[in-house]
């Protein structure tokens, strides 16, 4: 594994994918901590946000387990067929990014499962914080729409599994 040496954010992006599950947790939770008081979400009308979907689902995050809630998390970033995952790959990708903005809050509030006090990034989760930190406001936002616009399962994608029912 080779650490990148791009600045663009497309080499972010990449990286932010390459790392492991629980990193990539652990970094959106970094990221959240770091510019979450510069967030306002968007008056209505103001974009193609739904607020009232993202909390829709949220609200069946909420009646999870904090196990099930952290499974929940990790089968978004893998993109692991469930009806959650299936429902969130058919929000818009600024109400998808709304959708973890709310997780982290409910994190903070200790309805979603909380971030362990002592979890720490590795070296190239670290670097590549460091590189975000680095973009200017609107590129961290296009950066994190593209990151969790592929995550979940695309219902129109993938076909109907008879097993499961999904
Ligand atoms: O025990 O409305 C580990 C605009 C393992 C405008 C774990 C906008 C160990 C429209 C994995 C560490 C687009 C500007 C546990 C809004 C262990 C609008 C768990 C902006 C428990 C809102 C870790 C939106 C976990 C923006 C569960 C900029 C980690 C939104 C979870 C930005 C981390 C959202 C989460 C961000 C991070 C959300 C949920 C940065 C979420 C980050």
């Amino acid at each position: 594994m080779t650490f990148t040496q791009s600045n663009t954010a497309t080499g972010i992006l990449q990286t932010m994918q390459s790392l492991a599950t629980d990193q990539q947790l652990a970094l959106f939770w970094f990221i959240y901590k770091e510019m979450g008081h510069a967030i306002t979400p968007a008056a209505p009308g103001a974009s193609t946000v739904s607020p009232m979907i993202a909390e829709g689902l949220l609200n069946q995050v909420l009646e999870l387990s904090h196990d099930e809630q952290l499974q929940l998390q990790r089968d978004l970033i893998e993109r692991k067929n469930s009806l959650i995952a299936r429902e969130y790959g058919a929000l818009g990708d600024t109400t998808k990014l709304l959708f973890w903005y709310r997780l982290s809050q409910e994190m903070d509030t200790g309805r979603v499962v909380p971030f362990p006090a002592d979890y720490e990034l590795n070296p190239q989760g670290q670097q590549v914080f460091e590189q975000i930190k680095g973009l200017e406001f609107a590129e961290q936002i296009t950066l994190f729409r593209d990151y969790v616009s592929p995550m979940g399962v695309d219902p129109n994608a993938v076909p109907h599994d008879p097993e499961t029912g999904l």
